[in-house]
């Protein structure tokens, strides 16, 4: 055993983006087992790996943890990632779960038939810039600090980058009418870790391409 946390999933972003972005802002390095097909996830659920049958699942610090929050949670809490104390943990709850919401959107996206897209994209864009991005931009006006939370980088800064990321690659200038948000971005793409894990050849994957999408289904269905 390396002692690295090993990631088990699918090779693309899904439910475990959230989890590498984390480790790697915590300059944590970690090891990926991909599932290739629908057999590898069935190989898991007969070890007993997976307490609920479903991945994203961990192994760390001798746990095989599954369920994307409680990891989230866990390595927030063991990297100081989470505020310092009850409140600021209220506060990046919060706002994280927010981005949960959107994320779970612009996710979905990819894995949609053709006929559910045009919808589902001007749904997510909406939501994105006026709901979530402006209450962002909000909270980062109402406080005038670097980060969303205290004075020190956590896990809601790292998710919130990474949705920005993600939103931009739908639409490029979705930060137009944000300017706060968007000197955010530049501010948390310079924390070192996170530049790293922004440099190509990092473990962050690409949105995933339409030719795969079929493979990654047929593991899940
Ligand atoms: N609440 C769970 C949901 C996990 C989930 O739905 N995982 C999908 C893959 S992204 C899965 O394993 N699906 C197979 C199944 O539910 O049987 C989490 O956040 O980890």
């Amino acid at each position: 055993m390396s002692g690295k946390p090993k990631l088990h999933y699918f090779n693309g972003r899904g439910r475990m983006e959230p989890i590498r972005w984390l480790l790697a802002a915590a300059g944590v390095e970690f090891e990926e087992s991909y599932l290739e097909k629908k057999d590898d996830l069935t190989k898991l659920r007969k070890d007993g790996s997976l307490l609920f049958q479903q991945v994203p699942m961990v192994e760390i610090d001798g746990m095989k943890m599954v369920q994307t929050r409680a990891i989230l949670n866990y390595i927030a809490t063991k990297y100081n990632l989470y505020g310092k104390d009850l409140k600021e943990r209220a506060l990046i709850d919060m706002y994280v779960e927010g981005m949960f919401d959107l994320n779970e959107q612009l996710m979905d996206y990819d894995y949609l038939p053709a006929d559910k897209k045009e919808q589902h994209f001007a749904n997510m864009m909406d939501k994105a810039t006026n709901r979530y991005f402006p209450a962002f931009e909000k909270v980062l006006k109402d406080h005038g600090q670097d980060f969303l939370v205290g004075n020190q980088l956590s896990r809601a800064d790292v998710q919130l980058l990474e949705i920005i990321l993600m939103a931009e690659e739908f639409k490029p200038d979705i930060l137009a009418k944000f300017p706060l948000l968007q000197s955010f971005k530049a501010r948390i793409s310079n924390v070192p870790a996170i530049k790293k894990f922004l440099q190509p050849g990092s473990q962050r994957k690409a949105r995933e391409r339409p030719e795969n999408v079929p493979k990654v289904l047929a593991i899940f269905e």
